[in-house]
């Protein structure tokens, strides 16, 4: 048989056209990309703490309200205690865009807190890590 020198770099354009597309496909519907929280505050207490995390929309830098938080956990991620989690509840909702949460910080220092959830109107699901800290 014999070696066809364009058949290398042929095959490798046809693989980026076929990478680009689902690349294409999902940024066209993943408008979920342009929503973060953020915390309200980077530090809380030791001990029972009430975490606020706002819901941002980056292209307007509004909040967004009425999401539906799914998925939550802390752990001591950041001081390499990935094991060492504690309990975490959400709180009625004060002000729009904004979520609270009442955890257990049993321990200073660094803290995270991972949250999933589903914007009201859009598909897939804002999953973020928030890190904050944990003092006396
Ligand atoms: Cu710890």
């Amino acid at each position: 048989m014999i070696n066809n020198p364009f058949a290398r770099p042929l095959s490798a354009a046809l693989l980026g056209a076929v990478l680009s597309v689902p690349a294409l496909t999902s940024s066209a519907l993943a408008d979920i990309k342009d929503y973060r929280f953020e915390l309200v505050q980077q530090e809380a207490k030791v001990g029972e703490a009430v975490l606020s995390v706002r819901l941002l929309d980056k292209r307007s830098g509004k909040p967004v309200p009425d999401a539906v938080i799914f998925a939550k956990r802390i752990d001591m991620a950041p001081d390499s205690m990935d094991e060492m989690t504690s309990k975490i509840e959400q709180l009625p909702t004060t002000e729009p865009g904004v979520y609270r949460f009442k955890a257990k910080l049993t321990m200073a220092g660094g803290w995270r807190l991972s949250l999933g959830a589903k914007v009201q109107g859009e598909s897939g699901t804002v999953e973020d890590k928030l890190g904050f800290k944990a003092v006396k």
